[in-house]
């Protein structure tokens, strides 16, 4: 079997961004590929964090996964700092790779602009961590949204570089990873905004649906999120952003196909649509609801379920850590 590796940071809130680019995938393939999920709370300290929060926003992106319907019975869930490989071959990645790479990343650039004076060293070297989440696992694929594809590419850089450096063509020390990104859902856009893109750290509420909003709360964003005035509702036209991202949600939730959608909503004006992807977002998302308030608040049976996940993941990290340190010469542990 292929394997696959992905993860979501544990920040904010999950939204239907991170559902239907990411984790609804994750879902959709997990037979097919030896996958493992984590939680990148490694990540989530690259930007200013509350460490009150930090443990119980890392049992609920793990309680979300199980939620959506990753099954343990195919995929290994686990908590990224608990497998300490790594941090240790992000190290080492990030002393092979050159600092200007790092400098030309889109998401550094927009979230230094952001933080102004805080920025981390620890931001600009998100995406060699992510490198190195990816690289351990020798991942054949890895399934993201489409803003994570310039992180993908890096990884795929960095590979190269160590194989070249250190491997050679017979034996190389890493696997070449390849993105793995969904043609609908790919990049889910504001509420507010048809041309950004959703996110957790848009100030605004209003922006996005959470996965555990209410269904009072979906009602109330969906109605106030923006349109326009043209009759009518079509896909793909440039002019109409957020007409395409509505149509598209209500495409990824409803389960049904292009073709059907245009045939039933061509003609609908928004007052009839906006009811109609309420009701499908409310009956889609609440499934997903019910099964993380049943798990929650069970820390037992979630510890064994990321202990579990770290053990079979350490297992798979330590042994790439070891090739990686060989490779470039480090006196082995005895
Ligand atoms: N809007 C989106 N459409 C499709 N996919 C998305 N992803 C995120 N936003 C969208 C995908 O979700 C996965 C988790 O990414 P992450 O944990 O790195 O998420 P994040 O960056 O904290 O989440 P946001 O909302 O993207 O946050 P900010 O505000 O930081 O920009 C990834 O696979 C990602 O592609």
């Amino acid at each position: 079997l292929q394997r696959v590796l992905s993860g979501v940071q544990p920040t904010g809130n999950l939204h239907l961004g991170n559902y239907l680019g990411a984790i609804r995938n994750w879902v959709e393939i997990q037979q097919e590929y030896e996958s493992f999920f984590c939680v990148v709370d490694l990540h989530a300290i690259t930007v200013p964090h509350d460490p009150k929060t930090l443990a119980q926003d890392t049992y609920k992106i793990a309680a979300l996964y199980l939620a959506c319907g990753i099954d343990l019975q195919y995929s290994t869930i686990f908590v990224q700092s608990h497998v300490t490989a790594h941090s240790e071959l992000a190290w080492l990645l990030n002393c092979i790779t050159p600092l200007n790479w790092l400098e030309r990343m889109i998401q550094f650039k927009e979230k230094a602009i952001k933080q102004g004076e805080n920025v981390s060293v620890g931001l600009l070297n998100y995406p060699v961590l992510m490198a190195a989440d990816i690289l351990l696992y020798n991942a054949d694929k890895v399934p993201v949204g489409e803003d994570q594809k310039q992180h993908l590419e890096l990884t795929r850089d960095i590979a190269v570089r160590v194989n070249d450096k250190y491997g050679t063509r017979k034996n190389p020390v890493l696997k070449m990873p390849e993105p793995m990104i969904a043609k609908e859902g790919a990049r889910v856009m504001s509420l507010t905004d048809g041309t950004s893109k959703m996110s957790k750290s848009d100030p605004s509420e209003m922006s996005r649906i959470n996965l555990l909003d209410t269904p009072d709360v979906i009602q109330k964003k969906i109605k106030r999120c923006k349109t326009d005035l043209v009759k009518g509702l079509t896909f793909d036209d440039p002019e109409r952003p957020e007409c395409n991202n509505l149509l598209t949600l209500y495409l990824l939730l409803s389960g049904k196909t292009k073709e059907e959608v245009i045939a039933e909503c061509q003609d609908m004006g928004w007052g009839q649509f906006k009811p109609l992807l309420t009701d499908t977002a409310i009956a889609a998302l609440k499934p997903i609801q019910d099964k993380y308030y049943e798990i929650i608040d069970d820390q037992g049976y979630l510890q064994s379920v990321l202990r579990e996940g770290r053990f079979k993941a350490e297992t798979v990290a330590n042994e790439t850590l070891s090739r990686v340190r060989n490779a470039l010469g480090y006196l082995p542990l005895f």
